[in-house]
């Protein structure tokens, strides 16, 4: 097989969690990851679609599933074994920076000579500091690099300089960091692909399945997502991807919306190859009416069939809901609300009320939505222990007004293991009454080794003491639980084995900070032989991960569907010239 031009890496949150002792607790358990957050971002992807299109071979391989999955899997091995023209690592989410940084330092130790490029906001954001480590030779910012990505490749491959490449921060022959112009800021979201044949294809050619997973339960819960946008109208003030952290520190001021017609096109061929549920991410109507009428009549022209979910800044009209229950076949909704107080909503940047919300779930269900997930956050400004816990008694009167329908499923989980970089709280903590923990990149990259995620957090929050986060967490979980039980909305086995869990949860928190208390090297050994029994409880604490899973579909169409992708990589394997890549590049000088 031909030499990989580049080889994308996910590295786990930290490396290497199989050795280390850590109770992540309930950090990743509204996502479909694990605590070590094995999911790659989406513009892997899109990334691997576009250098291939424009004539570069990419290889896609998601270290923390292999990791995960297969206990002996040995990564310096696999590494070493790696032969690319360039490596790409992705520091997207702040919660990678212990293991990204590992795996770059593996990269470099086995292949000395072979630049590692590292890219995604958490990247962007610390790109000087990222770009002074060793084994970091460049970093692209911004939230659209395939086209300098692209020239990247092309120049390290045929020795070219980089002084003109948009977006990129690198250390010149001298060791001093230059840092390129910000000017690769696409207006929209149109020149890339959402292209999931890509992983497929990267399957087929590596005959490696788990390499090209999301995430480790991926195939039995196949679920997918699409992206209507890059960056976000709103200002909630937790949040690195907000307007303003985006204007700040991602070059970008105007969100980049993706074609309406172009996204039901991304959606068509999802539900073409995988059977699961689709996910609409990036509330679609901050682009206005005109663009919610294509899409909705789009996705009805297609007769889309998967089950298909939209995320919601806010609450939708009856109207809205009447009009998506006319177009859609099988549609869910999922809304953070992140508290039922009104006040500590506001603080957060969400206006409106749980009146307001209450009501349009009413509308939801009157126009057959088949699912709404509502989502809580715990340590977020002004927000006490006691208010944590009123969100249960106010789920529990919503549940009522609803007449206990359990098609409404509301977590509870913890802004955790960090507050976002560049988001207003972290740029600003006086303003806010927080006291931050970590400010650095190195420093967060510390905090991800230590032996509980109370003492990860990287924030202290203005209303609560961490004691009394953690506690509040728990309990407001142990108490929607409860109600979610008692209307029925999980059975009764799953809502034992949940409290069973966080009261072993809060025992093995209560050791550890007990453990913490004994000097060095005792503590460590101590740690070390908890750790059987706190990887037990790393996963599912607050909710069972398969709450989260929405129903999929497999028929005909898939199987025959995927058999001719399979057929035509096999075809392109034996004659590249079909590869649909668009040849004149090749004698563009790139
Ligand atoms: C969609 C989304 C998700 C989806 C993930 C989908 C996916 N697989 O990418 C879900 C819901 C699962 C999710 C989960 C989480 N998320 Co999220 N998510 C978002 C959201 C709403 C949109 C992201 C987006 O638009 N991406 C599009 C662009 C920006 O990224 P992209 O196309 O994937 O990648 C481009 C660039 O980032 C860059 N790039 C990325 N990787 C690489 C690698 C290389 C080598 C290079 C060169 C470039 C590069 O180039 C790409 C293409 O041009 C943002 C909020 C926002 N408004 O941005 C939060 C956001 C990114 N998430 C965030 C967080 C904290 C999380 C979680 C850690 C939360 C948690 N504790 O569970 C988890 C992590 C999940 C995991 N890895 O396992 C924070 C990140 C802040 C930070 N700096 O750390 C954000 C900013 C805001 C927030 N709080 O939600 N998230
Ligand atoms: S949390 Fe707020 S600012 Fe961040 S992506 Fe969601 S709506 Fe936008």
């Amino acid at each position: 097989m031909a030499k990989a031009d580049l080889v994308l890496l996910h590295a786990p949150s930290v490396y290497d969690f199989r050795e280390t002792s850590i109770m992540y607790g309930p950090v990743s358990d509204l996502v479909p990851s694990s605590p070590i957050f094995e999911m790659y971002p989406l513009g892997f992807t899109t990334i691997g679609e576009y250098l291939e299109r424009h004539g570069l071979h990419v290889k896609l391989v998601n270290l923390a599933v292999l990791m995960l999955s297969k206990p002996k899997f040995d990564v310096e091995k696999a590494i070493r074994e790696m032969d690319p023209h360039v490596f790409g690592i992705d520091l997207h989410w702040m919660p990678h920076a212990h293991g990204s940084i590992e795996i770059a330092r593996l990269c470099k130790k086995y292949h000395p000579d072979t630049p590692v490029v590292f890219g995604g906001l958490t990247a962007s954001y610390f790109h000087e500091e990222l770009a002074g480590y060793d084994c970091v030779d460049y970093v692209l910012r911004g939230d659209s690099t395939e086209e300098p990505f692209t020239q990247l490749v092309y120049a390290i491959k045929r020795g070219g300089s980089v002084a003109d490449i948009p977006n990129l921060t690198y250390k010149d022959a001298s060791g001093a960091i230059v840092v390129n112009p910000f000017t690769c800021v696409p207006p929209t979201f149109d020149h890339v692909k959402l292209d999931y044949s890509f992983s497929m294809r990267s399957v087929i050619r590596t005959r490696d399945m788990l390499s090209s997973l999301p995430f480790k339960g991926w195939l039995s819960y196949p679920v997918s997502a699409s992206l209507t946008c890059r960056g976000c109208t709103r200002n909630c003030v937790t949040c690195g991807g907000s307007a303003t952290a985006f204007r700040e520190h991602f070059g970008r001021d105007r969100v980049a919306f993706r074609d309406p017609d172009l996204l039901v096109a991304d959606i068509a061929h999802i539900g073409r190859h995988i059977p699961g549920p689709v996910f609409v991410l990036n509330d679609f109507r901050q682009a206005g009416d005109e663009y919610v009428e294509r899409f909705i009549t789009g996705l009805r022209r297609i007769d889309f069939k998967n089950p298909i979910g939209f995320e919601f800044f806010t609450p939708p009209s009856e109207d809205f809901f009447a009009l998506l229950d006319e177009n859609l076949n099988d549609y869910s909704v999922e809304i953070s609300a992140e508290s039922h107080d009104d006040d500590v909503r506001e603080v957060f940047g969400k206006q409106y009320t749980w009146e307001a919300l209450s009501a349009s779930i009413e509308h939801a269900f009157k126009h057959n939505c088949q699912r709404f997930d509502l989502y809580f956050m715990t340590g977020i400004p002004t927000q006490t222990a006691a208010s944590v816990l009123g969100t249960v008694g106010a789920v529990d009167e919503l549940y009522e007004r609803i007449g206990n329908n359990p098609k409404l499923l509301p977590f509870i989980g913890p802004m955790a293991p960090f507050l976002d970089p560049g988001c207003m709280i972290f740029e600003d903590p006086d303003r806010f009454g927080y006291t931050l923990r970590a400010h650095t990149l190195e420093e967060h990259r510390q905090l991800l080794m230590q032996p509980s995620w109370k003492h990860i957090l990287n924030y202290i929050p203005d209303a609560m003491t961490l004691d009394e986060m953690v506690d509040a967490t728990y309990e407001a979980a142990v108490g929607l639980n409860r109600v979610k039980a008692k209307v029925g909305a999980i059975d009764a086995a799953t809502a034992a084995a949940t409290e069973r869990r966080v009261l072993e949860a809060q025992i093995a928190m209560a050791r550890i900070d007990e453990i913490m208390r004994h000097p060095e090297p005792e503590r460590g050994a101590l740690l070390d032989e908890y750790k059987h029994e706190i990887d037990q409880l790393n996963e599912s604490t607050v909710c069972e991960k398969t709450e989260l899973n929405w129903p999929a579909r497999m028929d005909f169409g898939h199987f025959w569907n995927n058999a001719k992708l399979l057929f035509r990589v096999y075809a392109e394997l034996l004659f590249p010239r079909l590869r649909a890549y668009d040849h004149r590049f090749e004698n563009e000088g790139r």
